[in-house]
């Protein structure tokens, strides 16, 4: 699949401002995995904000892609010292949209290559799990470890979250490695 164009289309705070015209596609995971990084990497152009802050990003923000679909960028989640009250207002902001949204056909949960998964994110694939939506996990920054140890962090990964190696996807927004596999995944599902 080729992108021919891309916008930013909205950032919405609460779920009653969701958007329900076009089929999606979101991107989940803790504060400064690589989520905007990857969507940029995606697209070729710096359209979602990064940042080397965690936490920054408290909105869902669409874009509009090929006019369409949408890309989701939602809020980082594991953020603790934004405060507990702010970590429920998110989680029940993640959780709603993922919930709620009918469009939605395919959830990608993205996770740093070279740490275990956190409890956050065992909870978001048990959520994941219980609302039947597709979804691919993505280990990110691959390109910070060396490519012969790949296989043997995206297994540990694996076992963690006690699903197949086979199931996880490398990518890495500076070397783009993952990327057409990516977009092959979303031109299938749409
Ligand atoms: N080396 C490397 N750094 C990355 C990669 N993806 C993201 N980063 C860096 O990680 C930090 C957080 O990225 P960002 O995309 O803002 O994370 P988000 O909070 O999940 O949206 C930034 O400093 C990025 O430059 C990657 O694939 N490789
Ligand atoms: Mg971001």
């Amino acid at each position: 699949m080729k992108i021919t164009s891309a916008t930013f289309k909205i950032s919405v705070s609460s779920l009653k401002n969701i958007l329900i015209d076009k089929n999606e596609f979101a991107f989940v995971g803790r504060s400064n995995v690589g989520k905007s990084s990857l969507i940029n990497s995606l697209l070729c152009q710096k359209l979602a904000r990064t940042s080397t802050t965690p936490g920054r990003t408290r909105l869902i923000n669409y874009f509009e892609i090929n006019k369409s679909f949408y890309f989701v960028d939602l809020p980082g989640y594991g953020f603790h010292s934004a405060g507990k009250q702010n970590e429920k207002l998110w989680a029940q902001l993640i959780e709603g949209y993922l919930n709620f949204s009918k469009n939605l056909k395919r959830v990608f949960m993205l996770v740093d290559i070279r740490h275990s998964p956190t409890q956050d994110d065992k909870q978001m694939l048990m959520y994941l799990s219980y609302t039947g939506k597709p979804f691919t996990i993505i280990a990110t920054k691959a390109d910070k470890i060396a490519k012969s140890k790949v296989n043997s962090y995206i297994k540990k990964i694996a076992d963690d979250f006690c699903i197949t190696s086979a199931s996880i996807l490398p990518y890495s927004s500076q070397t783009k490695v993952g990327r057409e596999e990516i977009l092959n995944i979303i031109e299938s599902s749409l």
